[in-house]
C-alpha cells in the first residue's frame, strides 16, 4: 500500500482542523486539498467520489478512505510515528474520550450553529438566489440541507440559538473547571482532546467575550495560548484562507513591558 496521505479539509476550524492538527502534531506530510465549504466544493462529484455525504474532512491514505473527524485523528495517532496523543493510562484515556464525545455530540453542535447563524450564512447570502437553491438541492445528506437552508434564509430560531448561548456556558464552565485541575484537558499530556477542544474554542475571547476573558476564566485562556504557541498550530493555521480563522491571533500575548 502506497504511504501517501491527502487530506481534504476546509479551514483550520470545527472538524476539518481536527485531522489538520493531528497531523501536524505528529509531523506527518500530507497532500491537502482545501475544499471551499462556501464554494460548496464538498458537492461537487469529485468530492462526492471520495466522501459520498458531501461532508469534510476525508483523509485518504494509501488506498484507504477515511472519514470522521475524531476517528481520523485517532488513526493518525495510532498509524504514524511522532509524539503520542494519546497516554497509555486507560483512565487518561476514557477522559479524553469522554471529553471528545462530550464536545462532538453536545458542545460542538451550538459552536457550529451559531458560526453558521453569524459568518457561513452571511458568507454566501448575497448570492444568485436561483444558483443558492440548486446548491442546497445538490446536498446529500437532508440534515445538512436544513443546516444550509437555516444559515442562508437566517432561520435559525431565537430559541435554537438561546440553547446554543446556554449550552456554551455551561462547556465554558465545565472547561473552565478542569484546566483548573490540570495543565491539559483529558490528561496530564497534551492530547487529542487538547486537539478537538482547540479546534472549538480557539476564538472564544473574542466570539464570547463577556463569558471567557483573563479574569473570568484565566485556565482556558492559559490552556488556548499554550496550544496556539506550538509550531504544529502555527504551521496548520497558516493554511486557513477566511478572515474567521484570522481569530485566532487573539491568542498572541502581549509584549512584556
Ligand atoms: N461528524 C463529521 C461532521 C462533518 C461535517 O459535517 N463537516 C461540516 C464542516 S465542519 C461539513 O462538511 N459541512 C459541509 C456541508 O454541510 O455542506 C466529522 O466530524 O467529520
Amino acid at each position: 500500500m502506497s504511504d501517501q496521505v491527502t487530506l481534504f479539509h476546509w479551514e483550520p476550524n470545527a472538524n476539518s482542523g481536527k485531522p489538520m492538527l493531528a497531523l501536524a502534531e505528529k509531523g506527518v506530510k500530507f497532500d491537502s486539498h482545501y475544499i471551499d465549504m462556501l464554494n460548496f466544493d464538498q458537492h461537487k462529484p469529485e468530492y462526492l467520489a471520495i466522501n459520498p455525504q458531501g461532508t469534510i474532512p476525508a483523509m485518504l491514505h494509501g488506498e484507504r478512505v477515511l472519514t470522521e473527524s475524531t476517528a481520523i485523528m485517532e488513526y493518525v495517532d495510532a498509524t504514524f510515528d511522532g509524539p503520542s496523543l494519546m497516554p497509555d493510562d486507560p483512565r487518561d484515556r476514557w477522559r479524553i474520550r469522554w471529553w471528545m464525545k462530550f464536545m462532538d455530540q453536545w458542545l460542538g453542535p451550538s459552536f457550529s450553529m451559531i458560526g453558521w447563524s453569524f459568518f457561513v450564512g452571511p458568507s454566501v447570502r448575497q448570492r444568485d438566489p436561483k444558483e443558492l437553491e440548486a446548491a442546497i438541492e445538490r446536498i446529500p445528506l437532508p440534515e445538512r440541507r436544513t443546516a444550509w437552508r437555516k444559515a442562508i434564509y437566517n432561520l435559525f430560531s431565537e430559541e435554537e440559538i438561546a440553547e446554543s448561548q446556554r449550552r456554551i456556558g455551561i462547556g465554558i464552565n465545565m472547561l473552565e473547571e478542569a484546566l483548573s485541575k490540570r495543565e491539559w484537558l483529558g490528561s496530564n499530556q497534551y492530547s487529542l482532546a487538547d486537539v478537538n477542544g482547540f479546534n472549538l474554542a480557539y476564538a472564544l475571547p473574542l466570539s464570547q467575550p463577556h463569558l471567557s476573558n483573563d479574569e473570568k476564566t484565566p485556565h482556558i485562556l492559559e490552556w488556548l495560548r499554550r496550544i496556539y504557541e506550538r509550531p504544529a498550530v502555527k504551521a496548520t493555521w497558516a493554511l486557513g484562507r477566511t478572515d474567521m480563522v484570522k481569530r485566532v491571533t487573539i491568542l498572541e500575548r502581549e509584549p512584556q513591558a
